[in-house]
């Protein structure tokens, strides 16, 4: 069997998506998501210019072996852009294989671990009464984790807080759209809501935060500190992590839980964190870490050292990256939770797929690969079109981390 075909695919159903479809002689096809948030076009050139020309007449059955070639044999290795290709392609593959083999992609990495994979929602509002309601939304239908963003008094906008009826969606403009930031204001308001949060839902409800990387390394530890006596489950990218060794000073002071990964694209970038048990979830994606053979290597490293996963899973990543992580997250001992965040109705369309939600659980579908695919004909109707991340300014008007 040989690849006789791969075709990139650009999509805006509400949002880009970009996805690689892979046809063999044989007219097996296999998908998988190249989605980089607010950079979609360069991963679609990666692909398009430096790899589809060299994938036709490779054997699909190769995974591991193409795996090496698009990341030694680059000789460029590691960033988003590149790992994120090579993702589209490992993901692909498998997708290839579950279909040639006639068996769901978890029972080609162990089988099942677990009857289901354990996911959190999104929680969140403008201020505490209204993230109170949202909670409360999750909790009545069946979730067992919520992650609890609320916006910040003073402050004209906070990350992670939507508009009211609208689909959650950060890359706003083609230009990037500004934000202000207080780190004091935040500190000294998230445990605020976190204390009517728990006096409301009790002690059994799993509750997250997300930091997305704006505190320094000693204002992350007296937030985790402060946060102690409200049981999260897991305090979400609290620093920046190009500097690893910043975990070391929070996780002297705190015993709040500490999730990290969504950015980072290969093992190098997780290895002393883990290596050090400085966190407690792995939260990288098949998408952004190199597809499912690469994100399995970080997740056997993890649990070696009691780290659990817990992907990426926000609207940014295609029905196709979510398929591929909930048959990694059903199949490894070491699963902790999954991010979900339900695509628009465009999105779903354009993306047909068999994972199902129940009682605060996905199912990947019992088919054979990943059990997803892209309506190419449909995915035409949605023209891509130009967005951006924002970016963050603290109040005198200095650049901060997103
Ligand atoms: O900002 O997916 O945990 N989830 C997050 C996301 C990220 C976006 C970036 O594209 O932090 O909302
Ligand atoms: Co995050």
């Amino acid at each position: 069997m040989r690849i006789a075909d791969a075709r990139v695919i650009v999509t805006c159903p509400g949002r880009n998506f970009v996805t690689l479809k892979l046809v063999t002689d044989d007219g097996v096809t296999g998908v998988g998501d190249a989605t980089l948030n607010g950079r979609e076009l360069a991963v679609a050139a990666y692909l398009t210019d430096h790899v589809v020309p060299a994938l036709i007449g490779r054997d699909p059955a190769r995974i591991e072996d193409t795996w090496q070639y698009l990341y030694r044999g680059a000789y460029w290795r590691r960033g988003p852009v590149t790992m994120t290709a090579v993702a589209a392609v490992d993901t692909a593959l498998w997708d290839i294989k579950g279909k040639v083999a006639g068996l769901p992609v978890y029972q080609l990495l162990g089988g099942r671990s677990r009857e289901g994979v354990t996911v959190y929602g999104h929680a969140s509002a403008a201020d505490t009464d209204g993230v109170l309601a949202e909670v409360a939304r999750f909790t009545g239908q069946g979730y067992r984790a919520v992650r609890v963003q609320t916006g910040v008094p003073g402050l004209p906008t906070t990350y992670g807080v939507g508009k009211p009826g609208i689909v959650y969606e950060p890359a706003d403009a083609a230009i990037p759209s500004e934000a202000v930031w207080d780190t004091e204001r935040y500190l000294d308001h998230v445990p605020r809501v976190f204390a009517r949060v728990r006096a409301e839902f009790g002690p059994h409800l799993k509750l997250l935060h997300d930091v997305h990387h704006r505190l320094t390394p000693i204002e992350a530890a007296r937030l985790g500190k402060s946060l102690e006596p409200h049981a999260l489950t897991w305090l979400e990218d609290p620093v920046p992590a190009e500097l690893q060794e910043g975990y070391r000073l929070i996780r002297r002071h705190t015993t709040t839980p500490l999730a990290v990964g969504e950015v980072f694209n290969t093992i190098w970038d997780c290895e002393l964190l883990i290596r050090e048990q400085l966190i407690d979830y792995v939260r990288a994606t098949v998408v952004h870490a190199g597809g499912i053979t690469h994100l399995r290597r970080i997740f056997d490293l993890a649990a070696l050292h009691h780290v659990r996963t817990g992907s990426h899973g926000a609207t940014d990543l295609s029905p196709v990256c979510l398929s591929a992580a909930l048959h990694l997250d059903l199949a490894v001992p070491n699963f902790g939770l999954q991010e979900y965040m339900p695509h628009s109705e465009a999105t779903d369309a354009v993306f047909p797929h068999g994972y199902r939600f129940a009682d605060g659980y996905l199912h990947p579908a019992e088919t054979p690969g990943l059990g997803v695919d892209i309506d190419e004909e449909l995915a035409a109707r949605y023209p891509y079109q130009a967005a951006s991340l924002p970016v963050n300014r603290l109040p005198d008007g200095t650049l901060h981390s997103w």
